[in-house]
């Protein structure tokens, strides 16, 4: 573990013990009831008070925005990230940090269109959050999710679990389906642009749909920069990456080039396309592309295209799961009741065109209505769910193979009802080579009548779903607010956050820059500083005061608050709230934040701490003075 872990105090330990030294006894008493409580004889998904959880679910909220965390098996809700939303609590949107991660990535367009309009978009549509791999598996470092409503793209660091990057995806519109490369390591982060727009996208080109494409995008998970595109035929929908490290694979719909409802679904067949990493290098290496905005190499990958192959699969296929087993990727037919089963150990034949693209699919069993999205075991079984249906069906991936082969044989195992209509599904562990065969879980898109009711607008209903015998088992209900489309569930020792920050993170450079060329010590500060209309707050924060009792500035000045909390006790979150000015930020245990505002209002104006840190939290506050602008 990280020094500051090692040094830190731990708060459960200082409540425990040294709760009278520091003023906060009532509070201890109640937490001190969680430590090493006996593990009650409960079902195995009941996680008694105190105990920990196995598992890290990392789920997404769609349109809220956010990223959340969860523990599994007992579902509990532990915590929120912030990524495309405005978070109220966390001053996400408004530190000037925060909004650096924002906007530094913005395309010039971008921050043209909203340079009216709050500097960048309000919203966010998170759908698939996926962590960064090494050699087939979960490696703690990063979680990558897509913004399907402003086309971006977001890094979370999972030491810190803060968003550190959110870049915009030239050419493309909309990104859907996301996930990072498994093999040799993340690397690459696919993302599929779903809507087809013209190439470019500046009104050159309007009601002309046959000059509408759609982009697939490969990002540099490490510089989290665009690395190349490519562009297809028809709408990208989900993706997934093999474990070779050699091909990228998506679900395409509306191979039809139409633009309504009537016009996409016409056809009785679509396609995934396989993409070939290696031929795409070598074209960008040989300069075989054509670049629109920000310079990015845009390879040609439509029908015939050496960079791709288009398999023909049933109409409009949705998700692209790769089993454990290295070899197998799954691709869910929605509007067919099957599943495709492609064997990437035919895409050489299939690119050197020694086979046909079709004689990639190894099985493809009928599994019931709506098939959406498969996740897998250890022993070679799949899980799809049923969306029509509003089943998960469990069969056997080698049973499916048999029976495709010819043999009479019946692939699926088990079915059971989930309530209702899942859309994604996840197995713990189960998108990588470790899958272990333990939890499902099936994320429903409606509760309906599973609780009371709390108006028009109903909670979805995820389920915990037991797998470790023949026949699968609902175990938990747990309702969500919009709209958390995918999760992943992970091994809780592959996770390891810190307790406080370091006071060397990136996070901080600007600040430290800053404060550098100010003659100010951001640890020591307790400085205010005048340049021309523009003054510069430094303070810090110790439980249970800010080291500023009160700051004087005049009617109109830009004034910045750079808040260190020097606390470097685990738990000990302090908050900055400046009233009326709607200004409000969490500054962590040894993190620097700052937030910038006009000090429009003359008078006496209260900032208090907002995150309870400690008995006298109440009186944690200070007086910010408005002199009146001389008239
Ligand atoms: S997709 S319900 Cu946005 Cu993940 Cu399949
Ligand atoms: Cu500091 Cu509450």
């Amino acid at each position: 573990m990280t020094e500051t872990k090692k040094k830190g105090l731990s708060r459960r330990t200082m409540l425990g013990s040294t709760a009278v030294a520091v003023g906060a006894g009532a509070l201890a008493a109640h937490k001190v009831d969680f430590i090493n409580a006996a593990k009650a004889a409960t079902g195995k998904s009941e996680v008694a008070p105190g105990d920990l959880d196995d598992y890290y679910g990392f789920w997404s909220s769609g349109q809220s925005g956010e990223m959340r965390i969860l523990g599994l098996p007992s579902m509990r809700e532990l915590m929120r990230v912030p990524v495309f939303n405005r978070c109220s609590a966390t001053g996400w949107g408004q530190t000037n940090e925060s909004i650096k991660t924002l906007t530094e990535n913005m395309l010039p367009r971008e921050k043209e269109f909203w340079k009216n309009k709050g500097g960048f978009p309000l919203n966010g549509d998170l759908h698939h959050p996926h962590m960064s791999f090494t050699d087939g598996t979960y490696d703690g470092r990063y979680i990558f999710s897509n913004d399907k409503a402003n086309t971006r793209v977001a890094r979370i660091r999972c030491d810190i679990m803060k968003t550190d990057k959110i870049i915009s995806i030239p050419n493309a519109s909309d990104i859907h389906g996301l996930r990072p490369q498994k093999y040799p390591r993340t690397g690459y982060v696919f993302a599929n642009g779903e809507h087809r727009v013209p190439l470019p996208n500046d009104g050159s080109i309007l009601d002309d749909p046959d000059k509408y494409h759609a982009i697939f995008t490969a990002i540099d998970g490490d510089e989290m920069k665009v690395a190349w595109q490519v562009i297809v035929d028809g709408n990208l929908d989900n993706v997934d990456a093999d474990y070779q490290g050699k091909y990228a694979v998506s679900s395409c719909y509306n191979s039809e080039g139409g633009v309504t409802l009537a016009e996409m679904t016409s056809s009785e067949q679509d396609w995934a396309v396989v993409f070939d990493i290696a031929a795409i290098e070598a074209g960008v290496k040989a300069g075989d592309f054509k670049t629109y905005e920000m310079d990015v190499p845009v390879l040609d990958g439509r029908k015939g295209s050496k960079y791709t192959r288009y398999i023909p699969i049933s109409n409009s296929p949705h998700g692209v799961n790769a089993a454990p087993d290295g070899h197998h990727i799954v691709i869910n037919g929605k509007l067919s009741p099957t599943v495709s089963v492609l064997d990437v150990r035919k895409f050489p034949d299939m690119f050197a065109d020694k086979i046909k693209p079709r004689d990639a699919v190894v099985a493809e069993p009928e599994l019931g209505l709506g098939p959406l999205h498969t996740a897998f075991d250890n022993k070679g079984n799949c899980y799809t769910t049923l969306f029509l249906d509003s089943q998960v069906a469990k069969w056997s991936m080698d049973l499916a193979i048999k029976k495709f082969a010819g043999e009479d044989v019946e692939p699926i195992l088990h079915k059971v009802d989930v309530q209702y209509q899942p859309g994604h599904n996840h197995t713990s562990m189960g998108e990588t080579k470790n899958a272990d065969g333990k939890w499902l879980i099936s994320l429903n898109k409606f509760s309906k009548d599973r609780f009371i009711n709390v108006g028009p607008l109903k909670p979805e209903n995820e389920q915990l779903i037991d797998i470790t015998g023949d026949k699968m088992k609902v175990v938990h209900d747990g309702p969500t607010f919009a709209e958390p489309h995918d999760c992943i569930i992970v091994d809780a020792a592959l996770v390891n956050p810190l307790q406080a920050y370091d006071r060397a993170d990136p996070m901080f450079t600007d600040l430290i820059e800053m404060a550098k060329k100010d003659g100010v010590d951001l640890e020591e500060a307790e400085h205010v500083i005048r340049d021309g209309n523009k003054v510069r707050v430094y303070m810090h924060s110790v439980a249970p005061t800010f080291s500023l009792e009160k700051f004087t500035v005049k009617q109109g000045d830009e004034v910045t608050i750079i808040l260190t909390n020097i606390d470097d006790v685990d738990d000990l979150t302090h908050g900055f709230t400046l009233a009326n000015h709607g200004i409000a930020f969490e500054v962590g245990p040894q993190a620097t934040a700052s937030a910038t505002f006009v000090a429009d209002a003359p008078g006496v104006h209260w900032y208090y701490c907002q995150w309870f840190c400690h008995a006298l939290h109440m009186e944690m506050r200070g007086r910010m003075l408005v002199e009146p602008r001389a008239s």
